[in-house]
């Protein structure tokens, strides 16, 4: 007798009339028999999906260019269908249940005719853990399928797993015809489904990412007592062999990868990774917040990765072996065939195609890779990889960061009086727009926690959630806010950033062991400038001020920005938030 999951396949295969359904194993073998399908078989216009990369220079690489309107998240096309419009809140746009099938059921039909339909049978988080959830995704572009084998524990373990049970997660993706006037991210968080057609790109198409690790995950964490974040997951060593074990939410675009991969320059510190962007966020039972991340890859910006900024990342990019390595819209020296971007060190190659693949000229700041052009690549292969990257149970997190990018008004590094001071920080976080999504660039937008375009549920709610899981902490981490991109007023960066975050990230650590004080602001506790180690650096002592300073009527639009943001959520918004809020006012 057929089992649910071959019962969903069936079914979803009457709707989409593919040419073959492909069932895959996950093996290294099956990879190179989908890319070479890529290679010969499927195109984007007239590109194949794939390019063999120089395999010298960047063993088992590959060019992937995407349909020139599908280059990043779509939020506006994103959509969160629970039974009741309130239940997804201002931050989520929202269709009912009924209408978003049939809708769908519109675009999907015979959507796959001529295509193969790939199963893809994957587990989000360690198969022993007890936080992991079994999924299937379906989808008609092995672009997709290579990316989710890369980025999620995929293979055949997984339906022995699912067996005859009918409670994984299910995915229904095509790349239908890239129209984004027939483009939908549909989430259907009763259901454990969704269902995405028209894109081909990241988040709207990888659904074990934004769309199940935060949407549907965020969701089932409200009922069962549990987070599902945007973060990076890191240890931190110091010189006595002590790892410290902190979680950062940081919006998209504004350094998670690059922070998961830190190479420090003090002596003495080491940063392991664990993850670049998604956390479970669990209580255990000695009373500690544990963190697992759900992913095994890294899908990180391109632009700005260079052996100056994130040598560990180049190298990775460079040590592709049982996992291929995937190169997004970025440009193409066609002299040595390997991949090329704005920010990549030395001189700019003489003999470019630009993303979309046409001959590139160095004129009007035309850019040869796309802004948001990315790799994806296995976190296996980075050296820095934490020991406990493979423990079921996670790691104990004792600090939370919470940044963004902020040129103006918000300090390097600033910790919350207590937890709850702490989620008020995160829920009032602010950042300037970035091209991981499609809208205007550079615009400061309220995303609170990083999680504006991920929660799956009113975030009036979410705040009330994290309230409440800081009382089932018996030592709840504590909460920093950090901001690496204040700019002096010529529009430079104050901070170096990049490895020399360490230096605040010890300051972090030191306030987890106790090692050193604090001053007291009306927005939290900053450092005492004595407290940072800034040997070696080249910050005048007038620029490291500027880094922390606080002026009050420059936070007055701040705190009415706040606000009107929390007004949004209405009753749904906890006291305590208003209370933190009001706090801050009356101490400015
Ligand atoms: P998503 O994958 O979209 O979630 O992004 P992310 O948060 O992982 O951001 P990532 O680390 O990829 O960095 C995005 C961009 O910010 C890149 O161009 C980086 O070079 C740049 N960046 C990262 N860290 C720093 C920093 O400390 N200082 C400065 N100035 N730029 C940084
Ligand atoms: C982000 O935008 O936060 C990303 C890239 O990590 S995507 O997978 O497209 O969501
Ligand atoms: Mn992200």
């Amino acid at each position: 007798m057929a089992t649910p999951l071959e019962n969903w396949v069936e079914e979803q295969a009457m709707l989409t009339e593919p040419k073959r359904i492909w069932w895959c194993d996950g093996s290294e073998e099956e990879a190179h028999r989908i890319i070479e399908i890529g290679m010969n078989e499927e195109k984007i216009g007239n590109h194949p999906i794939f390019h063999k990369l120089n395999q010298t220079a960047y063993p088992f690489g590959y060019l992937h260019r995407s349909h020139p309107t599908d280059v990043a998240r779509t939020e506006h096309l994103t959509y969160v269908c629970h039974s009741e419009g309130t239940l997804a809140g201002p931050n989520n746009n929202w269709m009912d249940p009924g209408e978003a099938k049939e809708l769908l059921t519109g675009l999907t039909k015979g959507c796959m005719k001529g295509r193969t339909m790939y199963v893809l049978p994957y587990m989000m988080g360690h198969p022993d853990s007890p936080y992991a959830k079994a999924c299937v995704q379906l989808t008609d572009v092995s672009y997709v399928a290579i990316s989710m084998r890369i980025m999620t524990r995929m293979g055949k373990k997984v339906t022995e797993k699912i067996g005859k049970r009918e409670d994984f997660f299910k995915g229904l993706h095509s790349v239908g015809e890239f129209d984004p006037n027939r483009r939908f991210i549909m989430h259907f968080p009763g259901e454990h489904f969704v269902w995405s057609i028209g894109s081909g790109y990241g988040g709207n198409a990888l659904l074990g990412k934004k769309c199940f690790s935060l949407r549907i995950a965020s969701w089932q964490g409200l009922k069962e007592g549990w987070l599902a974040e945007h973060m990076v997951i890191i240890g931190i060593e110091d010189p006595d062999g002590n790892i410290t074990y902190l979680a950062a939410a940081m919006p998209s675009a504004c350094g998670k990868t690059n922070l998961a991969m830190l190479e420090s320059t003090l002596p003495g510190y080491k940063v392991w990774t664990l993850g670049d962007d998604i956390a479970w966020l669990n209580v255990g039972p000695d009373g500690r917040l544990w963190a697992i991340n759900p992913e095994i890859g890294l899908f990180g910006v391109a632009p700005g990765t260079s052996m100056k900024t994130n040598p560990n990342m180049m190298r990775t990019l460079k040590a592709g072996k049982f996992f291929p390595v995937l190169f997004t819209n970025a440009a193409l020296n066609l002299d040595t065939n390997e991949p090329w971007w704005e920010g990549m060190e030395g001189e700019v190659p003489g003999n470019l195609s630009d993303w979309q693949g046409n001959p590139w000229e160095n004129s009007n700041g035309n850019k040869a890779a796309h802004p948001n052009s990315r790799f994806t690549v296995s976190i296996e292969h980075v050296s820095t990889l934490s020991k406990e990257f493979k423990n079921p149970k996670g790691v104990p997190i004792s600090a939370i960061l919470i940044g963004g990018r902020r040129s103006q008004l918000i300090p390097l590094v600033v910790e919350g009086f207590n937890w709850q001071h702490g989620v008020f920080i995160g829920a009032s976080n602010g950042s300037e727009t970035t091209a991981a999504a499609l809208h205007k660039i550079g615009v400061l937008r309220r995303d609170p926690m990083a999680m504006l375009p991920f929660c799956g549920y009113n975030m009036g709610h979410y705040f009330g959630h994290w309230l409440n899981m800081g009382e089932k902490l018996a030592s709840p981490p504590r909460i920093f806010s950090v901001n690496w991109f204040r700019m002096d007023e010529n529009g430079e960066f104050i901070w170096p950033g990049f490895g020399e975050n360490i230096r605040a990230l010890k300051w972090i650590v030191d306030r987890v062991h106790g090692r050193v004080g604090a001053r007291e602001t009306p927005v939290g506790l900053v450092p005492h400038l004595k407290d940072l180690e800034l040997d070696g650096m080249n910050l005048s002592e007038e620029r490291l001020e500027k880094l922390f300073e606080i002026h009050p009527r420059a936070w007055d639009d701040e705190v009415l920005g706040i606000e009107k943001f929390f007004e949004q959520f209405g009753q749904t918004m906890p006291e305590m938030m208003w209370g933190a809020l009001r706090t801050l006012k009356a101490n400015l």
